[in-house]
């Protein structure tokens, strides 16, 4: 690996991060008094004075490939496989490829909706951590080929590959470096921790010399040559499947490593725990796909830290490293703040890592029956809350066992995209004469509002605040400011912020702020009226830039009622501010402005999901609310017995219908998980499964991750339903889990926490309930 000294001093290597520029000449040694040169990295010397490491960190300028996808805005995320057809979020390696049986996959309307949605990318699951490869991998028959879909002949990459080109989408893919398929301890042939020695491969490998000599090598495709590393069996088998994805299927956008690994604490078990060769993986990427960004466990696209949807209020793309790029292993960083002046310590690398902040549509990223979906108010939040702070949306949508995005999906993103695009369709600011206190003479103020950018306005050389005056023609009406840096010509700069606006005698403060970068929104409650906008940059790392400045005004939109919990008798009652008609379903289907009209609070003794949306006064629906009940009323249940309960979050809490209350363990020690709740129904119901509400304060360590479920009809004799039972993804998504059984009759059930994600042996729920079976359910 060739290795040179840039400008800055930095030693950076050329094979893996091909990408890093250094504007300049490339210099032995750099004297104390050389000019900081613009880069893609910056290195912090312990003897850099303040203002050195602020310079230095409003240098870094993004790589090529994060320019293009940055300008993505709103991207695509798609879970579909055997998980769906199993209603899980983590199977395990056991599924049966014939449950793989979509009968309408069309992959044509999966990029229909993303096109409709503003979406410039999808990135596709094409193997979970299950295993069960959605192409026809030549690494395995673990594949659609071994499915019934399409009679074995089915390739759904190939088909999402063929609809995306059709559409201008990009195609990204989704690889899951954990497999519990080819875990060695689910499968004896196995790959993953079969304790393999690393040895010399050729990937593309000869298929029929997999193990026995994988020095040989099938063809290339055309235009693709071969490479030679040494890894092990499992990272052979990776980059193998990774070598078809990055050269079957066209140019490819993004490929995403998720960390997450369901065979955490069973990777103890393993013959030898399996490592990944990141490193060789990246090259690999590098060399097949440069344009491609690398995300999540890679160096390009940093996940945000959640999979709620929510991006930081200080979110900085320049990130310090603790080593540099090549060697870095890219963990989480869930951290508050990132990037800020505290954080740039001497040893650091100074990278632009940008966030991404992904969320599923659903609460879970496969379908389920029964799943709730985020309403479109949700949905428009959201994009506040990524695009409008500095990130990239990847919103996850999840096709049901059809093979089609299901219609309540499709309708809360409809609603949601005609909201944003409608807000953002007129710049108000258009035709204003736009000032500032200080400009850099090839960058005017005029720049700032050209719809362009690669130009941009940029202060005077020395000065650090600014203020910029916005004189419109007339005056107008907002409450959404859009602000954008030249982050990829000047980095990303501005610390402080401060928006005002005139009221015919002052000027008046409306909002304060502190990063801005690719996109900053900031929304208001209220309406303003004005013919003169201020943005006051109070703080910045070098001269500040703005490439493009908005005003809007929110769409007025009818707002969705209000659903509210059950009460005792199991009974939900609709509401809306201003007395509107009300429409609603409990089939789990959208409502139409047809559907049935709320005249009186809904009997739900069963559970169900609401849809309830208002008529406007044009007959048009507004927002939809959606509110779903997980399984029997708690009418009449009692705790007959519980091992653990705190005083202060009592076992009773886990059965009051209020996802707001939590029962507790007690933390002493000797009351470590296992811990168990019984409860008595009263009376015996024919149920067919129990559901379990994790805590919904954001705390994790409490919640649990493995559980059995036992039933009696007399309290006396106990029948397991489920043992060991294992809730998938609790840690990133802990939402809703129902668990189904096959139908039988109760009164009593039992509940155990068998382990919990914390370490501590706390456990908690904040509902447990039980699913009733169909013929008493009425569905
Ligand atoms: C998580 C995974 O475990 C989920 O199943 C999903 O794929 C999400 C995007 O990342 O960590």
């Amino acid at each position: 690996m060739k290795m040179f000294r840039n400008r800055i001093g930095i030693i950076v290597s050329t094979g893996l991060f091909a990408l890093v520029l250094v504007h300049g000449t490339n210099a032995e040694k750099p004297a104390a008094s050389d000019p900081i040169e613009y880069s893609t990295l910056q290195h912090i010397s312990s003897d850099d004075s303040d203002a050195v490491i602020a310079e230095k960190a409003a240098k870094v300028l993004p790589r090529p490939n994060q320019t293009t996808w940055m300008r993505y805005e709103r991207t695509f995320f798609l879970h579909f496989g055997p998980n769906t057809f199993r209603g899980v979020e983590w199977g395990n390696g056991h599924e049966d490829p014939s449950i793989f049986n979509p009968t309408e996959l069309n992959a044509e309307q999966w990029i229909r909706t993303v096109k409709e949605a503003g979406g410039k990318e999808i990135i596709l699951v094409c193997k979970h951590h299950d295993g069960f490869v959605l192409w026809p991998t030549r690494y395995t028959n673990h594949s659609v080929a071994a499915s019934p879909w399409r009679g074995g002949k089915g390739d759904e990459v190939r088909e999402v590959a063929d609809a995306a080109r059709k559409y201008g989408v990009k195609l990204g893919v989704y690889l899951s470096p954990a497999d519990l398929y080819q875990s060695w301890t689910n499968n004896p042939n196995g790959y993953y921790g079969d304790g393999s020695e690393k040895v010399r491969s050729v990937i593309p490998t000869d298929p029929a010399s997999f193990k026995a000599d994988p020095s040989k090598g099938r063809t290339p495709p055309r235009g693709f040559k071969s490479f030679t590393c040494e890894v092990d069996d499992y990272n052979r088998y990776f980059m193998n499947q990774l070598y078809e994805l990055l050269t079957d299927y066209g140019p490819i956008a993004e490929v995403w490593f998720d960390g997450a690994n369901p065979a955490g604490r069973a990777n103890a078990s393993l013959r030898k725990p399996e490592t990944y060769d990141y490193a060789a993986w990246y090259d690999l990427i590098r060399k097949l796909q440069p344009n491609a960004v690398i995300s999540c466990k890679g160096p390009d696209v940093r996940w945000v830290g959640n999979e709620n949807g929510v991006g930081r209020t200080t979110e900085w793309s320049v990130i310090p490293l603790p080593e540099p790029p090549d060697t870095f292993k890219w963990p989480d960083q869930p951290a508050p703040d990132l990037g800020s002046r505290f954080k740039l310590i001497p040893g650091s690398y100074l990278w632009w890592y940008p966030a991404q902040v992904n969320n599923p549509i659903l609460y879970g990223w496969f379908w389920a029956p029964r799943k709730r979906v985020r309403t479109a108010a949700d949905l428009v939040n959201i994009y506040y809350q990524s695009v409008g702070r500095n990130g990239n949306w990847l919103l996850n949508l999840s096709p049901d066992t059809r093979g089609l995005i299901p219609d309540d999906q499709l309708a809360s993103l409809r609603l949601a995209t005609e909201v944003i695009d409608k807000i953002f369709a007129k710049n108000l600011a258009a035709g204003a004469k736009l000032t500032a206190d200080s400009s850099n003479p090839a960058h005017r103020p005029s720049l700032a509002l050209d719809g362009n950018l690669d130009t941009w306005w940029e202060a005077a050389p020395g000065k650090t605040t600014a203020t910029l005056t916005l004189k419109m023609p007339h005056p107008v009406t907002f409450d959404v400011v859009s602000l954008q840096e030249a982050v990829d010509h000047r980095s990303q700069r501005i610390e402080s912020f401060s928006i005002d606006v005139w009221d015919g005698s002052n000027w008046k403060t409306m909002d304060e702020q502190t990063t801005v970068g690719h996109k900053r929104l900031l929304r208001w409650d209220a309406q303003v009226t004005t013919d003169q906008v201020r943005i006051r940059i109070t703080g910045s790392r070098l001269e500040p830039t703005l490439a493009e400045v908005g005003l809007f005004k929110q769409v007025d939109m009818v707002q969705p009622p209000v659903i509210s919990g059950r009460d005792s008798s199991g009974a939900v009652t609709i509401s809306n501010a201003k007395s509107l008609r009300v429409v609603y379903t409990v089939d789990g289907t959208v409502p139409t402005p047809s559907s049935a009209t709320y005249r009186s609070p809904i009997a739900l003794p069963f559970g169900g999901m609401v849809y309830a949306a208002c008529l406007g006064p044009d007959g048009r629906l507004g927002m939809m609310a959606t509110r779903y009940f997980a399984g029997l009323v708690p009418s009449g249940w009692k705790v007959v017995s519980v091992d653990s309960e705190n005083a202060d979050s009592p076992a009773s809490n886990a059965i009051d219908d209020n996802p707001a209350t939590i029962w507790q363990t007690d933390s002493n020690s000797d009351q470590k998980v296992p811990r168990q709740i019984t409860v008595d129904m009263g009376i015996a119901h024919r149920i067919a499964g129990f559901s379990y509400l994790p805590r919904q304060d954001g705390s994790r360590s409490t919640v649990v991750e493995n559980y059995r479920f036992e039933i009696s009809v007399d309290g006396q004799n106990w029948t397991t339903e489920v043992d060991s039972g294992h809730f998938g993804n609790m840690w990133n998504n802990p939402e809703l889990q129902e668990v189904p059984f096959a139908p039988v009759d109760a009164r009593f059930f039992r509940f155990t926490a068998l382990q919990t994600l914390g370490a501590n042996g706390v456990a908690s729920a904040a509902e447990i309930s039980v699913l009733p079976a169909e013929n008493q359910a009425g569905r």
